[in-house]
């Protein structure tokens, strides 16, 4: 007999969001699950649509995912970079001749006007993924990142400066004009929790949370977030770093406080369990377990017990 539907839309953004986001996809039924992926790092490089987080979801639940890297595909070559570089162009931003072909032929399906969430599904269905993968809006919304020495594109800053500038604040372009993709609003009315995976919260879930119907739609009586700052520091990128740097010290009471009333239920990792109480003291439940998701056997379990905890206090 098939299990009751029980709705889960995961928010995320690269790496760290698509772990847990594979961990959902082995434990819930593929037609239960929504992945809202950020779309704040898309750019454009030489002459391409690059979406660098919802590929890594989408790779990452293909099985199609570098596992060295987290981003990028497994078993890749690198030889269109190499001529590109041969010819003096740019070769900060790697892009591999397998993800090329993705990025070239998403381009050319971009340019006959299709958008980019009619684009995503399409390669979902030819990579078998189940799970639906939306991005957070069709409409171009890019993140630009402050810092001391100016006002940087996110991949300027991201892979080129490689988080070294000082960040001072961040921006999120046109999100006012944004709409949320299809899917993104109704997904959000029918889940039973929501999950915000453990990615970075400045520059991947707060471009999300900003697109106008999202953060109002979303059922904050059945919303948890993984922390993805462990004993005060990034599990990857420069989560961390950001807060130190716009004056909070990093910690996943500090994510927490980010996120506010938008949540019931919060996950902390072990080393920081003298945190929970503290968490607690707003009304929000708080899960602690191992966080650190380094085998697929720790993204299922991990995911086991967010839709656990969840489903204690969900709707
Ligand atoms: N991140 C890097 O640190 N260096 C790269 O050269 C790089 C290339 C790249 C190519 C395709 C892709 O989908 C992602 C890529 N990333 C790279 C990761 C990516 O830019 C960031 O991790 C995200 O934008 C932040 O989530």
């Amino acid at each position: 007999m098939k299990p009751a539907s029980f709705p889960v839309v995961a928010l995320a953004g690269g790496v760290g969001g698509a772990k847990l986001a594979e961990g959902l996809a082995q434990v819930i039924q593929p037609e239960d699950l929504t992945i809202i992926v950020n779309t704040g790092d898309d750019f454009e490089h030489l002459g391409l649509t690059i979406c660098p987080d919802l590929d890594t979801v989408c790779y990452t639940l293909a099985g199609l995912a570098n596992p060295a890297t987290g981003w990028g595909r497994a078993s890749e070559t690198w030889q269109a970079l190499e001529t590109i570089g041969e010819l003096g162009g740019p070769t900060w931003f790697r892009l591999g001749d397998r993800d090329l072909g993705l990025h070239l032929e998403r381009t050319r399906r971009k340019r006959q006007g299709q958008p980019l969430s009619q684009i995503t599904a399409h390669l979902c269905r030819a990579w078998n993924i189940g799970a639906a993968v939306l991005p957070m809006s069709d409409d171009s919304v890019p993140t630009w990142v402050y810092t001391t020495e100016g006002e940087l594109p996110f991949q300027e800053y991201f892979v080129r400066r490689q988080c070294r500038p000082q960040v001072t604040g961040f921006r999120f372009g046109n999100v006012e004009q944004a709409h949320p993709a299809p899917g993104v609003v109704e997904a959000l009315q029918r889940a039973k929790l929501v999950v915000i995976c453990p990615s970075n919260p400045w520059v991947s879930i707060d471009p999300i949370l900003a697109v106008p119907g999202i953060r109002e739609t979303l059922p904050s009586a059945c919303a948890v977030a993984v922390s993805p700052i462990i004993g005060g520091k990034a599990v990857k990128g420069p989560a961390a770093k950001m807060y130190a740097e716009l004056g909070i010290q990093p910690s996943a009471l500090a994510v927490a406080h980010h996120y506010g009333d938008l949540l019931a239920g919060f996950i902390v990792d072990k080393v920081d369990a003298e945190q929970a109480g503290e968490i607690q003291t707003s009304g929000r439940h708080v899960l602690v377990t191992d966080t650190l998701m380094t085998t697929a056997q720790d993204r299922a379990r991990l995911a086991k017990e967010v839709i656990a905890f969840g489903s204690s206090f969900s709707r």
